[in-house]
């Protein structure tokens, strides 16, 4: 059945009112994203199986931005879907997860006082919970970013969910989740180079994680030592955000988009910044030509200064400043 490419109006919890890409069939539109192929975002209603039922209205106007109504989930994932596809194309000309051009979905409101979001390679499909107590709905920008990119890891480098290599994972989302927050420049969520900062996960209004210092959060690793690999996933991503924070800004503490920031160095000197644009096409450029499926912290750094040199020259100052930046959280020659 022929479906007409609309946009229609999302009134996010996080984002203010934005631009929301769907089909009309009929008298019906749907939240089918037919100008990024046909991402949908569906609506589970509590249920932890299935997809629930597709968003759709007669109305073409999604959510209510406070209260929120059950749309407004919707609108939100919808909305960092569209900006994730989006970072993908225009600034990685990577059109879609799979880089063939087709549409992933997305499932709000799963189980109840669920407080995590996630990836299935299995369904090709990202799940949002609503979060529970102070908790807010984790369809945030950098969140749905984040569980997006873990799709495109796994269709690419395949980086192992363990170890080393899973830390690499893990950080790879929480750096393109910083990077398509910084590219969709919304007022209502700067950018940032924290993860979370929008859903309260932990009830006193911190973010989930710190890339400046990721231990701020209690948790994460600084520094790459060899008890690295033994850490939860989600921890031994600290050092490479560390990398990214310090190869985009800079060491040492500096304001950006309001946030203060205060990176420290293992070796004690100084990273000089190449900004996050160059970063992020670095690590982007190994992740894709580079990266394997156990590529630890050594291999990298080796793989991203083979990058560097291919773009910028092993005599660049880009080139010093990588090298700088592995250095500084403990990943030497
Ligand atoms: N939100 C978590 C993540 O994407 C879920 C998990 O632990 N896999 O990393
Ligand atoms: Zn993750």
């Amino acid at each position: 059945e022929w479906q007409a490419v609309e946009n229609g109006v999302g009134n996010t919890q996080y984002s203010g009112q934005v631009t929301l890409g769907s089909t009309a069939s009929g008298s019906t539109y749907n939240l089918t994203d037919g100008g990024r192929g046909n991402h949908r975002t569906y609506n589970l209603n509590r249920s932890t199986s299935g997809t629930g039922t597709l968003f759709s209205n007669s109305t073409d106007t999604w959510g209510n931005s406070l209260p929120a109504n059950l749309e407004t989930a919707g609108a939100d994932a919808a909305y960092g879907a569209g900006l994730t596809w989006d970072y993908y194309k225009n600034v990685h000309g990577r059109t879609g997860i799979r880089g063939d051009g087709v549409g992933a979905y997305s499932r709000v409101h799963y189980s109840s006082g669920y407080v995590n979001a996630f990836w299935q390679d299995s369904c090709f499909c990202m799940t949002y919970g609503d979060g529970s107590g102070n908790a807010r709905p984790l369809t945030s920008i950098d969140v749905a970013a984040h569980e997006m990119t873990h799709g495109v890891t796994s269709v690419t480098a395949g980086l192992n969910y363990s170890g080393e290599s899973g830390g690499l994972n893990e950080a790879t989302s929480d750096i393109f989740a910083a990077a398509v927050e910084f590219y969709a420049d919304n007022p209502n969520d700067p950018g940032d180079y924290l993860v979370g900062e929008k859903i309260n996960i932990n009830g006193n209004g911190t973010p989930l994680r710190y890339m400046d210092k990721p231990s701020k959060d209690g948790a994460s690793r600084d520094y790459w030592s060899s008890t690295l690999g033994n850490v939860d996933v989600h921890y031994s991503s600290g050092p490479a955000n560390h990398w990214f924070y310090l190869i985009s800004e800079g060491s040492g503490a500096k304001t950006v988009n309001g946030v203060a920031y205060d990176s420290p160095t293992y070796d004690g000197l100084p990273v000089t910044g190449i900004g996050r644009d160059k970063a992020a096409q670095i690590w982007f450029k190994a992740l894709t030509t580079k990266f394997t499926s156990t590529t630890n912290y050594a291999a990298a750094r080796t793989g991203t200064l083979a990058v560097t040199a291919d773009l910028y020259g092993a005599d660049s100052a880009e080139y010093k400043s990588v090298t700088d930046a592995w250095a500084a959280i403990n990943v030497g020659p």
